[in-house]
């Protein structure tokens, strides 16, 4: 067997434990190539964990395609969670539509309205939840774990993909035909939403066009961040 295969069948091992130990448990997509290679381990070994994806109201419809393109593939429909429209509303009409580029206080308040208070609501009542973060991705990342203590949600939250570099993620995405994000053929490494992601040089930064005119250090958007502190900072040398 190949590393890949090792790898893949261990990250599959993963997901299976936590079908059976962590039930209820749901992996959070953000529909990019992380996320695209869980989602076909999870349906293609039909495990009992449920699927949603943050519609934040700001992705590109490349990014909404790919809702489509998991529908005609494996005939599953990916929950969509939305921002409390209220909460938009007064934030746009208070600061303007893309305030977050005013200071990281509005990026991070556009965040929480948009992504983290949503994602409270799609993880009530689960026991464990699976994200596609990777350990390579940036410097807040580089402590991460696959299975770790998530307090601020009151359950356990699963890295299967930790160890994984990002070859890997695209030798298993081409070798099982995944179907992926548009814009990753177009300089787009990571993608989160439209006005916050541009494309990347060859050579950059596998993160260096998301949120690109903040430091590299507070570029997590709250969705992985504990009592508003990102929760592996103080182990990295900065
Ligand atoms: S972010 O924190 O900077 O936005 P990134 O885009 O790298 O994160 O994604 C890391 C993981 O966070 C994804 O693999 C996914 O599990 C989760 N995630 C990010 N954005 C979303 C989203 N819009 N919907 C659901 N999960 C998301
Ligand atoms: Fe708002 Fe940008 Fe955060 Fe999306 S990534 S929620 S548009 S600040």
């Amino acid at each position: 067997m190949d590393d890949l295969t090792v790898l893949a069948a261990d990250t599959g091992a993963t997901l299976a434990r936590i079908a059976a130990d962590f039930s209820p448990a749901v992996f959070a997509s953000s529909l990019a190539a992380e996320d695209m290679v869980i989602t076909d381990m999870i349906l293609k070994a039909g495990l009992p964990i449920a699927i949603f994806s943050l519609e934040t109201g700001r992705l590109h419809p490349e990014t909404l395609a790919v809702l489509d393109q998991v529908k005609a593939t494996y005939g599953y429909d990916i929950a969509l969670f939305k921002p409390q429209e209220a909460a938009v509303a007064q934030y746009v009409s208070a600061n303007g539509l893309n305030a977050f580029y005013n200071s990281i206080e509005m990026r991070r308040e556009c965040c929480r309205i948009r992504k983290v208070e949503p994602l409270g609501r799609a993880l009530a009542g689960k026991k464990a939840w699976i994200t596609g973060q990777r350990r390579a991705q940036s410097t807040t990342r580089a402590q991460l774990d696959i299975e770790e203590d998530d307090p601020a949600h009151g359950m356990t939250k699963f890295n299967p993909l930790a160890d994984w570099s990002e070859q890997d993620v695209w030798n298993y995405l081409r070798d099982n035909a995944v179907p992926y994000n548009a814009l990753h053929d177009q300089g787009f490494p990571s993608i989160g939403c439209a006005p916050c992601t541009r494309a990347v040089q060859p050579g950059e930064d596998v993160r260096a066009g998301r949120w690109w005119w903040e430091n590299p250090d507070s570029k997590e958007c709250g969705l992985h961040m504990v009592d508003g502190k990102l929760i592996r900072i103080k182990s990295v040398a900065l």
